[in-house]
């Protein structure tokens, strides 16, 4: 079956700010309170998939979600207009915080996505993460649902889930969680999903949460139809989110059958492969890295795992890291090493500057939602969200013209923002030809 992996990444908002709202992790906390630059992350953003396009690896966008959140800060008692309740708000800034996040950008916590490859009736399935560990990204899922229904439209090709229970039982942070191994794109595959905690056992990060639940991957694979032989659950090491890995896309990528991982990512990382491997039928091309090599705090520093493991059209497969693996001696020295190795599947490591992203935990890979479509499942995409350099020029002076070059904390209070944050997602409208105010009531 002829089919490509397409990376829809998450457009930075326009009200991308440093507010501190992740605990467990550490660049969310360390850069709390920062003065952010919202024009160079959306700048950023798009340079990253202006070069993966010209790379040749097919590219989407998703829009940024109308913020601040009225609807949530009506719902917990502002109220009056516009201008009152951002007024009100204020008084209370962590609230205001949250309603502003511009979180949706890590487009690999909008959703669990299934190539009709792997699903038993034939069709790519969605379940847009319910996010519900934290407040900020808990008001995502209805936003995201809206588009991905609109951008997969077709239900003979396409699935749309409602987002799990909202509660802890069932918390699901989607695709970061999420890796799937298949001799090529389309072709039935092993979908491993990863959790952190579950009801039945007892085992759990002393420190910081577990943001999946085991349960959570359970739902998922049922409604997604997974044959229950090709679903692999595997529990992360509670000691690694203990150092900040809060999601499994911080310790291991995967692409086809090539697997990049720590050994400290799971329970019994050897016993994890080995299994891997017996379903598969077939041996990973591993690329395990060492303790001795990179320490967990190296990893979660530089951010090596969070890299982007791409199929590239002329064959091999690049790596798509973030700037700081090249500043990390211990890391640049295992990304070298990687290149000069006989068997190892990267022919290239491509290095990216996404730091503004960067400094709130998010690296290459989090800004983007794989999702595998044949050439016919592609031709029923919302063609105005595929990336060309049309829409590349379109959205770069989109962001020119109505970008803030930095944003304090304390402009979170000034009503102009979110006017600003409106008047920008109207004319995003317009460019991606989508409906994206859904949940906003302005006065
Ligand atoms: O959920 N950061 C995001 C980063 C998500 C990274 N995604 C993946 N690993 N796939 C999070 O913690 C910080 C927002 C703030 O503090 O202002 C934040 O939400």
């Amino acid at each position: 079956m002829n089919a490509y992996e397409v990376n829809f990444d998450g457009i930075i908002g326009p009200t991308h700010n440093y507010a501190g709202l992740s605990f467990g992790n550490l660049a969310s906390e360390k850069n709390r309170g920062s003065v952010s630059s919202p024009k160079a992350a959306a700048l950023q953003g798009l340079a990253k998939m202006h070069r993966l396009h010209a790379m040749g690896v097919k590219q989407g966008v998703l829009p940024p979600q109308p913020r601040p959140d009225f609807s949530f800060l009506r719902q917990i008692g502002f109220d009056g207009s516009e201008e009152q309740i951002i007024d009100q708000a204020a008084a209370h800034p962590q609230l205001l915080a949250n309603a502003y996040s511009a979180s949706a950008m890590w487009a690999a916590n909008a959703a669990t996505v299934t190539p009709s490859a792997d699903s038993q009736d034939g069709r790519v399935h969605f379940t847009p993460a319910n996010l519900a560990t934290t407040l900020h990204r808990s008001l995502e899922p209805a936003g995201t649902a809206q588009v991905l229904r609109q951008i997969f439209a077709n239900p003979r090709r396409f699935v749309h889930h409602r987002p799990l229970p909202r509660q802890a039982l069932f918390a699901d942070e989607g695709a970061a969680n999420h890796v799937r191994f298949a001799p090529g794109h389309g072709e039935a595959g092993v979908e491993m999903l990863v959790y952190g905690r579950t009801a039945q056992d007892g085992r759990l990060p002393a420190r910081y949460p577990a943001r999946q639940t085991k349960e959570a991957c359970e739902a998922t694979c049922r409604r997604h139809r997974l044959a229950p032989e090709k679903v692999l659950l595997v529990q992360q090491n509670p000691a690694v989110i203990d150092q900040g890995v809060f999601h499994n896309d911080v310790i291991s990528v995967a692409n086809e059958t090539a697997f990049l991982y720590h050994e400290d990512a799971f329970v019994d990382t050897p016993a994890v492969i080995a299994r891997l491997e017996r379903m598969l039928g077939r041996n990973l091309q591993r690329m395990c890295v060492k303790r001795t090599q990179v320490s967990v705090a190296q990893a979660v520093e530089s951010y090596l795992f969070n890299a982007q493991l791409v199929t590239l059209p002329a064959g091999g497969m690049a790596l798509i890291a973030p700037l700081e693996c090249r500043r990390n001696a211990a890391v640049k020295a295992y990304l070298d090493s990687l290149l000069t190795a006989d068997d190892a599947p990267v022919t290239a490591v491509h290095y990216f500057d996404v730091r503004e992203s960067m400094q709130n935990g998010g690296g290459p890979a989090c800004l983007r939602l794989r999702v595998v479509l044949t050439t016919e499942e592609l031709a029923a995409v919302h063609p105005h969200v595929l990336f060309d350099e049309q829409l590349h020029a379109a959205l770069v002076a989109w962001v020119h013209a109505h970008y803030r070059e930095t944003l304090s904390p304390a402009d979170l209070a000034d009503p102009a923002l979110a006017h600003e944050s409106r008047t920008a997602l109207k004319a995003l409208e317009e460019i991606l030809q989508l409906h994206l105010q859904g949940r906003c009531t302005l006065s």
